[in-house]
């Protein structure tokens, strides 16, 4: 599906209080615009997501979420030829966006949902597991772990095996550590520079770090304010194995990554030259 080794995400929030668009994109012209300016950046995939996993977001039934999404998604199935991913934790709006035409299931609850393996092993679709610790209403009260890094990989093998025996192929899966869901600033930047830990277990990564509130933590600054934050650490995470950046800021962030794939080289070549003078 994708062409480069790096690819880009563009976050479409079709939720009246989104963090970011502040309901600007509720209606589904400007949520069509605003996809279309995205694609025009450069977004190699578009997430569509109709709830809020914000702390304290308000709650939305499936049937709301859906009435969100998927018209959005059918006018961009008509008019563009970029794929199209989900972003929900309910199976019913899982199956009723594939049956509109996404392509990819983005689900932060990691196919949790009763039903979820099944849907997604009958559309025969890539999937991204994130991990979450808690739900969206309880993942920042005290996150807690012994090891984040030894935990985030038992749960991802535990996940990957519930894909397999529900006929999910490894090579579909792609897994994303959930910058934010239920880790503490150093839960965060531990998991920012230890990605490679997760390779071995031969799934993509796909990482959302997009205006997340680790940048708030750390500049003291609003969500609106953060765009350079995010660009630095998704440096930090483009010059380890990463392979689908989700992003807010298409444009700025596709070029880190095209200057990430020129320095990229030049540190293998110091890996190697390490390694030979060891
Ligand atoms: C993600 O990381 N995130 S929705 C709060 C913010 C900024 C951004 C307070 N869906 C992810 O983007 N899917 C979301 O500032 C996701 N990975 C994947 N795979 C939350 C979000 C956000 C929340």
């Amino acid at each position: 599906m994708f062409q480069d080794q790096l690819s880009l995400m563009g976050v479409l929030n079709v939720t009246p209080d989104s963090f970011y668009d502040g309901g600007r994109h509720h209606s589904k012209e400007k949520a069509f615009s605003h996809a279309l300016q995205m694609i025009q950046e450069g977004a190699d995939i578009i997430d569509i997501g109709g709830e809020s996993t914000r702390p304290g977001a308000q709650i939305v039934s499936p049937e709301e979420e859906c009435d969100r999404v998927i018209p959005v998604i059918e006018k961009l199935k008509q008019e563009t030829d970029t794929p199209i991913s989900i972003d929900s934790r309910h199976t019913a709006v899982i199956k009723a966006a594939l049956d509109a035409g996404a392509v990819f299931v983005n689900d932060v609850y990691a196919l949790q949902d009763d039903g979820a393996l099944a849907t997604v092993a009958a559309a025969n679709v890539p999937v991204c597991l994130m991990h979450m610790q808690g739900t969206p209403e309880s993942m920042q009260n005290r996150p807690h772990y012994q090891d984040v890094l030894q935990e985030l990989y038992h749960f991802f093998i535990e996940r990957i095996v519930a894909c397999e025996q529900a006929g999910i192929a490894r090579e579909k899966i792609w897994l994303d550590p959930g910058f934010g869901f239920g880790k503490t600033l150093d839960h965060n930047l531990t998991l920012l520079t230890n990605l490679s830990f997760f390779k071995t277990l031969g799934c993509p990564l796909l990482i959302g770090l997009s205006r997340k509130s680790m940048f708030g933590e750390i500049l003291n600054k609003p969500a609106d304010e953060r765009l350079h934050g995010t660009l630095a650490a998704t440096m930090v995470a483009a010059l380890q194995d990463v392979s689908i950046i989700r992003t807010h800021d298409v444009a700025a962030t596709k070029d880190i990554l095209t200057v990430a794939r020129a320095i990229k080289p030049y540190l293998q070549r110091r890996e190697q030259a390490d390694v030979c003078t060891a």
